[in-house]
């Protein structure tokens, strides 16, 4: 496997179509009207010409995971073709949860919009702010589901598994 680090992220050329990096990107929302905001947010990513969201999951209702005091989510994964680097996406996706009014005042607590980068083409990043693929996505039923309805053949670039292996071995897993 070719390992890229974070020294090349903004050099390394994987290019789709019209020279686009393809990227999926993780919504989730507990508070308010939740399919209303992942819509907002769907709509916010692909508002400029950096960013086009190519296709969309199905919305899934899911109980919360980690702290269990709060409302169910709606999670779904969006196919987003950018020229924009990893760190502008980051960038973008903060402002997009800033400007759709995110609260949250329990760290792992209620939110209004949560945008994470699961994968960047198939780039490893390993920066404070900046993990890509998102280091818990194989543990994440409520990421891999989404994720799987939408890039089942995608690999894990360091897992080297595919997305749908990920989320059979984590329901697999949980039977046992
Ligand atoms: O970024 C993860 C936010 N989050 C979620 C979530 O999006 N969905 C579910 N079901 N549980 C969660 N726990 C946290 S934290």
């Amino acid at each position: 496997m070719q390992n890229k680090t974070s020294a090349n992220i903004d050099k390394t050329v994987i290019f789709c179509c019209n020279g686009r990096m393809i990227t999926y990107i993780g919504l989730g929302s507990n508070m308010g009207d939740r399919a209303k905001n992942i819509n907002d947010a769907v709509a916010m990513l692909g508002s400029a010409e950096d960013v086009s969201v190519s296709n969309l999951s199905s919305f899934y209702e899911t109980e919360p995971v980690g702290y269990t005091d709060q409302g169910p989510f709606i999670n779904a994964a969006a196919e987003v073709n950018t020229t924009l680097t990893p760190r502008e996406l980051l960038a973008k996706c903060m402002r997009i949860e800033a400007d759709l009014g995110r609260v949250r005042t329990v760290r792992w607590g209620p939110r209004t919009i949560d945008l994470d980068i699961l994968l960047y083409a198939d780039l490893v990043i390993d920066e404070p702010d900046l993990k890509v693929p998102h280091p818990l996505m194989h543990e994440r039923e409520f990421v891999l589901a989404p994720l799987a309805e939408i890039a089942p053949d995608v690999l894990h670039p360091v897992l080297e598994k595919t997305i749908k292996e990920l989320l059979d071995s984590l329901r697999s897993g949980k039977g046992k």
